[in-house]
């Protein structure tokens, strides 16, 4: 099938190219299409002007939801909000969403009304005048909504890139300063196998492996070095920071003593001050790595990511960490009534909506999650 070129379409428009041009051409361009079936000539006219008006509506419908849908799957939980609230601005995800469902109903509100002028119109010169009225205004509303679908367009992009984390499992976050051998560690600890290289900034965004709690399956979440400048952190540091502010049930901070990482252990120990204090009700396992190359005289547990010195004391340092889940005793036997199942990690602030499925029980209080689900 030949396709009919209209010098104000383009039929194929660059990659620069606002999305309404390709949306509208192709809503045009099946339109084009459409075959009225009746008795006379006027009586097709005046179908095939409705059946435009009705075709070139559900093209571009369906392909603005395809953009709303794409976004939200797999659906998004708060930590894939928080993310996104982080890199692009908070509310701009459900400003684009609202902006697209708007513009559906408008246009769908003109399509009803130039359908029904189409009814009353006395010739062909009167129904081309309907439609082409019609399509100008379908085409300004989807130009409008251009930098919403734009912006769901990059955010899809962004969450295609990230890795998804489990809401309910036990969520270990090591974070620490660029080069002081996270990555590493990481590699140690899970099935990850992030990019370990010695200059700063080789992870850029979160990675995630697995490991086996023997209770429970573990998700080791690689980040970003942070370099602690108050108020002057680079997306992908901030990425860091929301990462262990959402999604840790425990952060494992790493120390590098020995100074390959160019940084001071004093100044990395000032970042792990702030954090403790930043986020009081979130264990945070301080562990110094590098212990090949020396070792400090502090009395935190010490590692090498390439020995695999004490990579086993520090396994059960993790495990102490996140058993409380396995070791509640099973709910018949609980005398404890549900809403007085105590709830150590308070400080996460609430959904609001009531749904206090997986995201609320992924982290730091895994005994919520059993409150919760002996309640129902
Ligand atoms: N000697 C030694 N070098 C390490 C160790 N862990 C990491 N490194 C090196 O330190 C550099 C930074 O490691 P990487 O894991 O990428 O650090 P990250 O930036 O914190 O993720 C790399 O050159 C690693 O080979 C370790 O335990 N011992
Ligand atoms: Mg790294």
């Amino acid at each position: 099938m030949t396709r009919r070129s209209r010098p104000e379409e383009p039929s194929s428009p660059g990659p620069g190219a606002p999305p309404s041009v390709e949306i509208l051409d192709i809503a045009f361009h099946r339109a084009s299409l459409v075959t009225p079936h009746g008795d006379t000539k006027a009586a097709r006219d005046r179908l095939r002007a409705a059946l435009k008006i009705v075709r070139s509506t559900a093209t571009t419908v369906r392909h603005l939801r395809l953009e709303m849908r794409s976004v939200e799957r797999p659906p998004l939980t708060d930590f894939d909000r928080a993310l996104i609230a982080d890199r692009f601005g908070p509310g701009t995800l459900d400003r684009a969403l609202l902006r697209l469902r708007r513009a559906e109903e408008r246009i769908r509100g003109l399509a009803r009304e130039a359908e029904r002028s189409t009814r009353g119109a006395p010739g062909p010169d009167e129904l081309g005048t309907i439609v082409r009225a019609f399509y100008g205004r379908l085409s300004s509303v989807v130009r409008e909504v251009d930098p919403d679908i734009v912006r769901l367009r990059a955010i899809r992009r962004f969450r295609r890139d990230r890795p998804e984390l489990e809401p309910g499992r036990p969520t270990l976050v090591v974070a620490g300063f660029p080069n002081v051998g996270k990555s590493s560690l990481v590699a140690r600890l899970s099935s990850a196998r992030p990019k370990v290289a010695d200059y700063p900034f080789t992870t850029l965004s979160i990675a995630v492996g697995h490991a086996d709690l023997g209770f429970d399956r573990l998700q080791v979440v690689d980040t970003p070095g942070v370099l602690g400048r108050a108020g002057r952190a680079n997306p992908a540091e901030r990425e860091a920071q929301t990462t262990v502010r959402s999604a840790a049930t425990v952060v494992l901070f790493v120390l590098d003593p020995s100074g390959t990482a160019g940084v001071e252990l004093a100044e990395q120990e000032q970042l792990l001050e702030r954090w403790r204090i930043e986020f009081p009700h979130l264990p945070i396992l301080a562990v110094e790595t590098k212990a090949d190359l020396g070792q400090s005289a502090s009395d935190r547990p010490k590692v090498s990511a390439l020995t695999g010195e004490g990579v086993e004391s520090l396994w059960q340092a993790i495990r102490d960490l996140v058993r409380p889940r396995g070791e509640l005793p099973p709910l018949e036997e609980s005398v404890v009534a549900p809403e007085e199942v105590p709830v150590p990690f308070e400080d996460r602030p609430q959904r609001s909506g009531g749904d206090d499925s997986a995201p609320e029980r992924s982290s730091r209080s895994p005994r919520r999650g059993r409150g919760n689900r002996s309640s129902r």
